[in-house]
């Protein structure tokens, strides 16, 4: 394929938006620019491919394919029908999974699905059992007040978000930790890691139905094996939210005890982090939750959108070809490329450093909270989110500690090099910021002051950086 045909490609469709409501094409336009100039460490981003990009926007979007392959509640399925089994097929290949279901919209819808379906296999409980081999018309009154008795309060452990896990695993901002009696597990005190006769000390005393393992901010290895067996020697289902670290178990960087898919039930994922695929989610699971997953929706989903089904197609071919277990393998060096940098500089990191993606900076070092010094590095272009460290004084929204992640700039192509120089500007920009008073003296955990000129600096020596690894450099829309 000619370099030229992406650039027609995009060009053409800013065209024909344009003509329509050109505000449109002018941010679309802009976003390019935005992501081409800027140092993009959020952990959970990427860029995808040409071809997955354009996979979405087209008229698959229009067609609604409630039910599964080959079993619609809408006629006219068939090309959906022909995507969305490629897309669970390279799935189940490129993981090694018994059973893939493409269509959840996000890690959340993905979980949800997840939830359903350990509950549905697992709650004891005759209403339910009614509901699944009955017309629903035929459940009395008695039977659904039993069944949403019977399926509310169910226990769920996961580990906890200020250690890195995720709010649906059980967390009250989300739906999780209003259905669940949620139970967690944190990490040690003085090592920062996961300590697994905690977990199964917890597991013991608590009997979850489920065991969640998985996080969005933990930069280590989890060890899968060891948590099947927790999971097991309390009769828990285990369950394994593998969004963030995706691309590394595709690329296969993370095997054996570290690959959660063989030791798993069921494992969550989205395919737009380290995967570099369409916004989206997923479901990987063994035989006998694959009945239960597939009723995702209209059970939990919305529709499924069959334009980023086929962009999910996309991305997971390409996720099976050879250079991508190169790609996830840079993505590795690269955080611990930037972890010694920051390291060799002074920062202070949660577990000391990283074997993933990931790391977080406890920015409690430079005298700064999270906000403060997510909102300094940005005015410095440098893009990353604030975040919880274990025992955070801060709370979730200020929070002490910065998340960063490599799975973008990698994709860029940047390497140790500059890694290296990534780590200089941000530690430059962490001691030269300092943090705010309100109004009345008390210290902010908002304000902050940094020198407008060095940030403009700092922000021009990142464009600079970047300079040799243009984003989509066969893309111009000029
Ligand atoms: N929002 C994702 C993240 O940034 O980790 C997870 O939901």
């Amino acid at each position: 394929m000619s370099r030229n045909a992406e650039s027609t490609a995009f060009r053409s469709a800013l065209e024909v938006i344009r003509a329509v409501e050109p505000r449109v094409a002018d941010a679309i336009g802009a976003e390019l620019t935005d992501q081409r100039e800027s140092l993009k460490l959020i952990a959970s981003e990427n860029y995808a491919s040409p071809a997955t990009l354009l996979a979405m926007g087209n008229w698959f979007s229009d067609k609604y394919a409630e039910g599964t392959v080959g079993r619609r509640f809408y006629a006219g399925c068939q090309n959906v029908d022909t995507v969305e089994a490629l897309a669970a097929e390279h799935a189940r290949e490129l993981f090694g999974a018994a059973h893939a279901y493409v269509q959840p919209h996000s890690g959340i819808d993905a979980n949800l699905v997840a939830f359903w379906a350990v509950l549905a296999d697992r709650v004891e409980s005759p209403a339910l059992k009614k509901a699944q081999v009955r017309q629903v018309n035929d459940l009395t009154e008695a039977d659904w007040f039993a069944l949403r008795r019977e399926l509310g309060n169910q226990r769920m452990l996961g580990m906890s978000l200020d250690a890195g896990g995720h709010l649906t695993h059980g967390f009250r901002p989300n739906i999780s930790g209003k259905m669940f009696d949620q139970r967690s597990y944190g990490t040690d005190p003085a090592t920062g890691l996961i300590d697994y006769d905690r977990v199964a000390e917890a597991a013991r005393e608590f009997k979850p139905l489920i065991l969640v393992g998985g996080y969005s901010a933990y930069p280590r290895k989890v060890n899968f094996r060891i948590l099947r067996e927790i999971a097991d020697s309390v009769g828990a289902t285990f369950m394994v939210d593998m969004a963030h670290f995706a691309g590394l178990v595709a690329g296969k960087v993370f095997t054996g005890d570290f690959d959660p898919v063989p030791h798993a039930h069921i494992v969550t994922t989205t395919t737009h982090k380290s995967l570099r695929g369409p916004r989206g989610g997923m479901v990987l699971c063994q035989p006998e939750l694959a009945d239960q997953v597939d009723r995702g929706c209209p059970m939990v989903l919305g529709g499924p959108l069959p334009h980023v089904m086929a962009a999910k197609a996309v991305a997971l071919a390409e996720a099976r070809r050879p250079d991508f277990a190169d790609y996830a393998q840079r993505i590795v060096d690269n955080a611990q490329a930037l972890a010694e940098g920051l390291l060799s500089r002074g920062a202070k990191l949660v577990t000391g450093g990283t074997d993933n993606h990931l790391l977080l900076i406890d920015v409690s070092g430079y005298g700064l909270t999270g906000r403060q010094a997510e909102q300094a590095l940005l005015d410095s272009g440098i893009v990353t989110n604030r975040n919880s460290v274990p025992q955070d004084p801060n709370g979730a929204w200020y929070t002490s500690g910065i998340r960063v992640g490599t799975p973008a700039l990698t994709t860029r192509g940047l390497g140790a090099a500059e890694m290296d120089q990534t780590a200089e500007l941000m530690h430059t920009v962490l001691t030269q910021t300092t943090a705010g008073a309100n109004a009345d003296g008390t210290p902010s955990k908002a304000k902050y002051t940094l020198d407008p000129a060095l940030a403009d600096k700092i922000a021009r020596q990142a464009t600079d950086l970047l300079a040799p690894h243009p984003l989509y450099p066969a893309i111009d829309l000029a």
